[in-house]
């Protein structure tokens, strides 16, 4: 049964979270950017009565794994496997519920994605090209893109990498780095020639199009939209789904010896991988959750795997033909930590493993905390003095304090009342029903952090009652009066433990245990009021403190412990520099820092990935900048922005166009998804920065 508030009638779920690559650990960004919705919202849909399979798994290809091992002198396998055991373990503890923690090193998914290809290859949507690659003798590998360095050919920046210059923000080929070098072994590279398979992604662009920009722009997050239109506005391009690299699924095809898939090709199928593997364990049926238009699609991801998950992997799926498509890809933005971006390079994250080992009576109150902050339709920020703040205000103060109230009044008053015969102040509890069913509503439209505060809406009310009823003044004198005023917050409690479970899941079963609880449906939530949810037939177990406080002291340790594992530069709060060499502040000054706002937006008519920007700059008059954001803004984002640039930059030609000047960006390490730096609120163009 589908309720009126849920966007789709489909009453099976198939939720995918991204698979997290088996070369490192998982820090808070990792769980408020995919994982913590996606168990949230599949909480919440059992609660629902719907049928759902929450699958996930470690993705363990691709060039940085190999470059580990390199560094590490491990075989890739071995690093993997340390890797999938620790995030297999950290989710766990997270009490992030996967049905399957799946990994594509499994000879399963080798399989199913070698018969992906081919079907593929066999349909003609691959196309076999002979190109020439940079390639490495030292240690007998083609390079990819990223793994090139050289000299920056349009601002002579020596560590730019061959597919983007991170000091001037363009687009580059490796071709046109100068002095090119392996970033493995610095040595020059030769160029080889070699064969590829691309999947022509262009032949699905008017699909794509109607699909995304009309069917489910109705439903998706206008940040996924706002990024699908920006890649469609450039145009699409065949995309390498081969690579020469030793690790990874050996390419099907007798020609293509040495060639593996591409990880991104292949991760996304994964998820169907994973899939099998569970109903070959259960001896379920796979095909009702991938072939069946009965079954909702749900991908979890992070804004930086949009492209992959909206758009190559839909076309992918509908090459392929057998497959259903997403109903929905609800990405979320980035979550930023202590005012700098989380970089795992300078070690500038909270490690939840490491968190879990040093506050194993935490987990819920960080659960709670990254669902207050999750980056939904922005990047957020966490700060340990927000993390005390919340959980003190909120999680014990608002809520904790209520439950436990409720708890000690009912248990003193226990032993003397027969629960079942007092009557329930139903229109009280009645008027509770509209709110459960736009947390429901906040739910299907992946909106959890509304969900969260409507649900500590009716914690503050609960105080609020109690306070003016304030029953305790009555446990000597009228008992009577004081247990009937009780009767009706008992079920205000129990219906705020089967909210707040998907949130904080460790603290309420610990609860529903000891009460002794049988589970609880949503539609008893539904109809709070008009029937029982409390029954009085077991004593009320002893109270106790549902949700620890967080003293000062913690968040103390937490930031001394999270400047001393940064990098060097890092702690001492000094800008990274490329060369880490330290400028004078007389040297800083040289540089003329000043708002502007972007009055016009053009493509660059012979670069792909730069816009020409006409900006204003005030008091400096006007500029023309080029700048490598296309794909990240789309014109209409950018228009009327506040950016911040460099003035006094010498005006060079790009690709035959002027540039007066540079915007000043943030590059995720990760993703290299880049993102230009603002001003908190509308100032006047030109305004100096200091
Ligand atoms: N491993 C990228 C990432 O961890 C990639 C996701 C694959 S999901 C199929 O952000
Ligand atoms: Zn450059």
């Amino acid at each position: 049964m589908s309720g009126p508030d849920e966007p789709t009638r489909k009453q099976r779920f198939l939720v995918t979270a991204a698979l997290p690559y088996a070369n490192g650990p998982l820090h808070i960004g990792h769980m408020a950017g995919a994982y913590l919705p996606a168990d949230i919202y599949v909480r919440f849909l059992r609660r629902m009565g719907k049928e759902v399979l929450f699958v996930c798994g470690s993705d363990e290809h691709g060039v940085p794994i190999l470059v580990r091992a390199r560094q590490e002198g491990k075989t890739p396998q071995e690093i993997v496997d340390y890797y999938h055991t620790l995030n297999q373990q950290t989710f766990e503890q997270f009490g992030i519920r996967f049905d399957v923690y799946f990994r594509t090193s499994h000879p399963l998914h080798h399989q199913i994605a070698q018969n992906f290809f081919l079907t593929l290859h066999q349909k003609g949507y691959l196309i076999e090209r002979e190109i020439e690659q940079f390639y490495d003798p030292e240690i007998d590998m083609f390079l990819a893109d990223r793994y090139i360095l050289g000299t920056c050919p349009y601002c002579g920046y020596e560590n730019a990498y061959g597919d983007q210059c991170e000091k001037c923000g363009t687009a580059l080929s490796p071709d046109e780095l100068k002095n090119p070098r392996s970033a493995l072994t610095g040595k020059p590279p030769v160029r080889r020639k070699t064969r590829h398979w691309f999947f022509d992604l262009p032949r699905f662009t008017s699909w794509l199009r109607q699909w995304l920009l009309e069917e489910k722009a109705q439903t998706w997050k206008a940040n996924v939209i706002g990024q699908c239109r920006s890649w469609l506005t450039i145009g699409l391009q065949p995309r390498a789904v081969t690579r020469d690299l030793p690790w990874g699924v050996p390419v099907p095809l007798s020609q293509a010896k040495g060639k593996v898939l591409y990880v991104w090709f292949e991760a996304p199928i994964g998820y169907i991988s994973a899939t099998q593997y569970y109903c070959q364990e259960h001896n379920l049926d796979w095909r009702q959750w991938w072939q069946d238009p009965n079954t909702a699609l749900i991908h979890f991801i992070g804004k930086d795997n949009i492209v992959f998950h909206a758009i190559i992997f839909p076309a992918m799926l509908k090459a392929h033909g057998e497959y259903i498509l997403p109903e929905n890809v609800p990405a979320n933005e980035f979550m930023n930590l202590e005012g700098r971006k989380i970089s795992t390079s300078q070690n500038w994250a909270v490690w939840i493993h490491e968190f879990i080992q040093r506050h194993p009576d935490y987990i819920d109150a960080m659960r709670f905390v990254l669902t207050r902050l999750l980056p939904e339709t922005r990047d957020s920020e966490f700060t340990w003095r927000d993390f005390h703040d919340l959980v003190q205000g909120e999680l014990v103060g608002t809520l904790g304090n209520y439950l436990h109230r409720i708890w000690t009044l009912a248990y003193r008053l226990d032993v003397h009342t027969s629960w079942q015969t007092l009557p329930v102040d139903r229109e009280t509890l009645r008027k509770l029903q509209p709110t459960i069913r736009q947390i429901a509503q906040a739910i299907h439209t992946f909106r959890f952090r509304e969900a969260l505060n409507l649900i500590l809406q009716i914690a503050r009310e609960g105080n609020q009652h109690l306070a003016l009823e304030a029953p305790w003044q009555y446990l000597q004198s009228d008992r009577e009066r004081a247990a009937t005023i009780l009767r009706t917050h008992l079920e205000r409690f129990l219906l705020l433990t089967a909210l707040i479970e998907p949130i904080t899941p460790f603290t309420i079963a610990q609860i529903w245990q000891q009460w002794n609880i049988p589970n609880i449906r949503w539609e008893q939530l539904l109809r709070i009021g008009e029937q029982p949810l409390f029954h009085g037939e077991q004593p009320i177990p002893p109270p106790r403190i549902p949700y620890p406080r967080v003293h000062e002291s913690m968040i103390q340790q937490e930031v001394h412990h999270l400047k001393e594992q940064a990098q060097p530069e890092e702690a001492r709060e000094q800008p990274p520099t490329s060369s880490h060499q330290t400028i004078s502040i007389h040297q800083f000054q040289q540089i003329q820092l000043v708002t502007g706002r972007i009055l016009h937006v053009q493509n660059h008519p012979r670069a792909q990935r730069l816009y020409i920007l006409q900006v204003d700059v005030g008091k400096y008059g006007r500029r023309q900048i080029v700048a490598g954001i296309r794909p990240y803004y789309t014109p209409e984002e950018l228009q009327g922005k506040t950016v911040i640039l460099v003035l006094n930059l010498e005006p060079k030609e790009i690709r035959g166009v002027r540039s007066e000047g540079m915007l000043l960006a943030a590059e995720d390490p990760n993703s290299g998804k880049v993102i230009l730096l603002t001003t908190d609120e509308p100032t006047v163009p030109g305004a100096s920065i200091r």
